[in-house]
């Protein structure tokens, strides 16, 4: 079994039901089983203007999927979810970024690992400290070395 880490964002359509609805999906997915999730939290969009607020929390799955395997039904998940690709960054009910595997690196066209933008969010690294709070990024060393960099941006944990 393989340790992935899992990254859920929405702010379409009630965020808040579609991350906990996303989650029982995530428990769901073939050979895989939910090791950990994270609490969820509200957050600015980054990179992106004149859009709703996000909802993050990221999720650690121990599965027997290869990582494209794992890749595909993440993506099978999103499109039960109703996810449209209108444009890139565009609103969205469910995303699920791929972060880690193990501590494999993969630089492909279709797949890079560890996600390339990951150390740079705090929407990702905050949920990601609060379940893995030792993580380490391949290329990046500790992922908790990079939280204080993103600090300005605004992010809140949401209580259960
Ligand atoms: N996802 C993006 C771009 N910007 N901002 C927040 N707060 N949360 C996200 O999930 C997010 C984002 C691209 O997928
Ligand atoms: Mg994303
Ligand atoms: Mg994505």
């Amino acid at each position: 079994m393989s340790l992935a880490f899992v990254a859920l964002g929405a702010n379409l359509d009630n965020p808040v039901a579609q991350v906990r609805a996303a989650l029982v999906a995530l428990e769901r997915l073939p050979g895989s089983r939910l090791a950990r999730a994270s609490s969820l939290y509200r957050t600015a969009p980054v990179g992106i203007r004149g859009q709703p607020d996000f909802v993050n929390a990221v999720a650690a799955l121990e599965t027997a999927l290869a990582p494209r395997a794992l890749l595909a039904a993440l993506f099978g998940v999103e499109a039960r979810f109703g996810r449209r690709r209108d444009f890139r960054h565009a609103p969205r009910t469910l995303d699920l970024d791929l972060l880690l595997y193990d501590a494999e690196t993969i630089s492909a066209p279709d797949l890079e690992v560890p996600h390339p933008r990951m150390h740079l969010r705090a929407f990702v690294l905050a949920p990601l400290l609060e379940i893995a709070p030792d993580c380490r990024i391949p290329g990046r060393g500790s992922a908790a070395a990079w939280l204080p960099a993103a600090s300005m941006q605004r992010i809140e944990k949401l209580s259960a």
